[in-house]
């Protein structure tokens, strides 16, 4: 059996503020190309299916479109809530599509969802278990000592009643550690890992036994503790970090044989439909017509000019209509970047240091109006009484 292993696909992303929506659409279209080619029989969604908990109008008929057509193409879908995902929403339905081969595993309520599905060897058991935290399965368990979001997916998946002589295969959305280490992160993740206590830290070891665990919530694809425990990562750059840009997004295609054969990955990659690319240089040199290739990409311009471009954005837009953000690196921002505010607050008092700012940014002194704004501002933050 083949199937596609998708996760944090975050129908309805809008990146410094452009919609991916078109994007979404080409690359799911682009996904359902691929699945064909490849002869797998399913897709698996790995949570944050939406970006919001409750996604617009248009992203609801991405979904919706997106569904169809891989029903409609013999494919069925094994999809999980993320925690971008209302739970209930993405539930809506979810007994009436089963009839359509679309399982959704969306609400957690003391049981985690599976869908049998079956190949030449047998049976293949997908555990549909949606992002969890502690507390939720605490609740159902009320018996169980557990504090630890590893814990809780070991109760959870201990009462799943797995038969182990068959094969199974685990879709899960959780901040897991690969043999101990944090994954990399890609940027467009919403949390830092160093904010994640260790009672969020899940040890991929729970995640032992199955035949394959198709994980979301990281969006760099990697692995996580073994080749067959697998975050795909989002299907799309969803930021302007400098590691998300330019990285090669990638769809695992797995293969599953008879039981206790080896499991194949592939990585498929994805072409986008517009890349994110980070230019950076004078702006003569970033506009000049021979440096100028694909300007229907997103670009990130990073003018090296010594003084700030007169009506920069638009003359990088006159080219590159979809740039989506510029900066400066010059000597003025490396001068910024090395001064030590420390040092320079002194003994200063509130007044003198805003004049002083005031006057290197804006020339002159605040007016008596704009001192009252900033005098109730810092009151309002406790700086002065
Ligand atoms: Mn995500």
């Amino acid at each position: 059996m083949k199937f596609l292993h998708l996760a944090d696909l975050h129908i309805g992303k809008v990146v410094n503020e452009i919609s991916m929506l078109d994007d979404q659409r080409f690359i799911l279209s682009q996904i359902l190309d691929l699945a064909k080619a490849h002869g797998a029989c399913a897709l698996v969604i790995a949570g944050d299916v939406y970006d919001k908990t409750i996604p617009s109008e248009d992203a609801v008929r991405v979904l919706g479109d997106f569904l169809t057509e891989a029903a409609e193409r013999g494919l069925k879908v094994l999809m999980i809530s993320g925690n971008h995902d209302s739970d209930e929403r993405l539930a809506f339905g979810s007994g009436l599509f089963e009839a359509g081969g679309v399982y959704i595993g969306a609400k957690y309520e003391g049981k985690i969802r599976k869908a049998v599905l079956a190949d030449e060897y047998g049976p293949v058991n997908f555990y549909l278990l949606p992002f969890v935290k502690a507390s939720l399965v605490r609740y159902y368990h009320p018996d169980e000592e557990l504090k630890t979001y590893g814990e809780a997916l070991r109760i959870a998946i201990g009462a799943a009643g797995v038969d182990w002589g068959e094969r199974n295969v685990i879709v899960s959305h959780q901040f897991v550690l690969g043999k101990g280490d944090l994954p990399e992160m890609a940027g467009s993740e919403k949390f830092r890992p160093e904010d994640m206590g260790t009672v969020e830290r899940v040890g991929s070891e729970v995640y032992a036994g199955f035949e394959y665990a198709a994980l979301g919530h990281i969006h760099s694809p990697q692995e996580a503790g073994g080749p067959q425990i697998r975050y795909a990562g989002s299907p799309l750059a969803y930021s302007l970090s400098a590691r998300e840009i330019g990285q090669e997004k990638t769809v695992p295609l797995v293969t599953l044989g008879g039981k206790g054969e080896d499991v194949k990955v592939d990585l498929l990659p994805l072409v986008p439909r517009r890349r994110i690319r980070h230019l950076k240089g004078p702006i003569a040199q970033l506009l000049s017509q021979e440096n100028v290739t694909d300007p229907d990409d997103y670009i990130y311009a990073t003018l090296t000019d010594e003084t700030p471009v007169p009506d920069a954005m638009d003359r990088i837009r006159s080219v590159y209509p979809n740039a989506m953000k510029l900066d400066y690196c010059n000597s003025h921002t490396r001068a910024l970047e090395e001064l030590d505010l420390g040092d320079i607050a002194g003994e200063k008092s509130f007044d003198e240091l805003m004049g002083d700012f005031y006057g290197k940014i804006i020339g002159g002194s605040p007016s008596e109006e704009e001192w009252a704004i900033l005098r109730a501002a810092a009151r309002e933050a406790g700086v002065i009484s």
